[in-house]
């Protein structure tokens, strides 16, 4: 319909999207068969069937889980290359993703075949889809800082192709002051940070992000509206957050996507912008992501292009990238 062709059509960046996350049950099938590896579903339906979520951890235990399909090197190239095909079609033109290493690593496989594989496929979905990107290194926040510590130092031959260090995985418990430390290291290597912060952690969270980890952008950060004073700082210093309306409702953060609170956060004045987060489990894309807000919370196509713009205005591109999007 017209709405799906105007949001198909404007130019957008994602900023918030795991690539194991980006695992079609499919490709799941494919790479369980090529590799030898035993999965505990029959037919992608039933994959899908048993993507039904209370909360975080549930949905953690079954990607985590499902990302042990993930062998070789070739395997996260067709991973990563299968999801920017997707973003070619829904006219993406930049993306900065996110990867777990740890999951990898913990399981005997390679730090040099996840990421060669990825920045492999990032490479070729530059030269054939024009598709500018950028990768950020998630440290899982259960596992400790030292072990954070152990995968920076993994990627260390790797740092001029990284954008960034990132923080996900279950957030209740694990406050972001646990990561002090490495993200300052990150920091003084020159590494962009960002964190998840208030998808189901308390506005603290956010707080802590900001003030001790120092972070570029706030994944989620949806309870900051539990703290009017939060809010004026993040808007105030034009702090992106990267919302994911999909998952939101999928991992009951709302119970109704008429009750997202994007359209009360732009109304705010925060710099929000639309993600996928795991949409192979979420059910559905970036373009699926915008429609669904569009629809539950009567969005203009003005806000839908607002939208658009604030996700290359909270890149990482230069200034000179970011204006030939905007
Ligand atoms: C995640 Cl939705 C979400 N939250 C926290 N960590 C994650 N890893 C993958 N998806
Ligand atoms: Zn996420």
């Amino acid at each position: 319909n017209e709405l799906k062709d105007f949001v198909k059509g404007l130019p957008k960046a994602e900023l918030h999207l795991h690539l194991e996350g980006s695992l079609e049950p499919e490709l799941m099938f494919a790479l369980a068969q090529r590799n030898a590896v035993a999965i505990p579903y029959e037919t992608v339906d039933a994959v899908r069937a048993a993507y039904d979520f209370s909360n975080l951890q549930d949905f953690l235990d079954i990607y985590y889980a499902g990302a042990d399909v993930l062998r070789h090197e070739r395997d996260f190239y067709d991973l990563t290359m299968a999801y920017l095909k997707r973003m070619a079609q829904e006219n993406v033109r930049h993306v900065e993703v996110f990867f777990d290493p740890q999951t990898h690593t913990d399981r005997g496989i390679a730090f040099e075949a996840v990421a060669d594989g990825i920045l492999a496929a990032l490479d070729d979905g530059e030269r054939d889809f024009g598709i500018t990107s950028g990768l950020i290194l998630c440290f899982l926040r259960h596992l400790s800082e030292e072990a954070a510590f152990d995968v920076l130092a993994m990627a260390d031959p790797y740092l001029d192709r990284i954008s960034g260090v990132g923080l996900d995985s279950s957030e209740l418990g694990h406050p972001p002051s646990k990561f002090a430390r490495i993200f300052k290291e990150a920091g003084a290597r020159g590494l962009k940070r960002v964190a998840h912060a208030g998808e189901e952690g308390p506005a603290p969270y956010i707080h802590e992000a900001l003030d001790i980890l120092h972070v570029d952008r706030i994944d989620h950060g949806n309870r900051c509206l539990d703290d009017p004073e939060l809010v004026a700082r993040l808007a105030r210093s034009g702090m992106t957050l990267t919302l994911c309306p999909l998952s939101n409702l999928k991992l009951c953060v709302i119970d109704d996507m008429a009750h997202h609170p994007l359209k009360r956060m732009m109304e705010s004045g925060l710099h929000v912008m639309v993600n996928s987060d795991d949409p192979a489990y979420f059910g559905g894309y970036l373009t699926d992501n915008y429609l669904a807000v569009a629809q539950a919370l009567n969005l203009s196509r003005d806000d839908l292009a607002v939208l658009a713009k604030n996700s290359f205005r909270g890149s990482f591109l230069d200034e000179a990238a970011k204006a030939r999007h905007m």
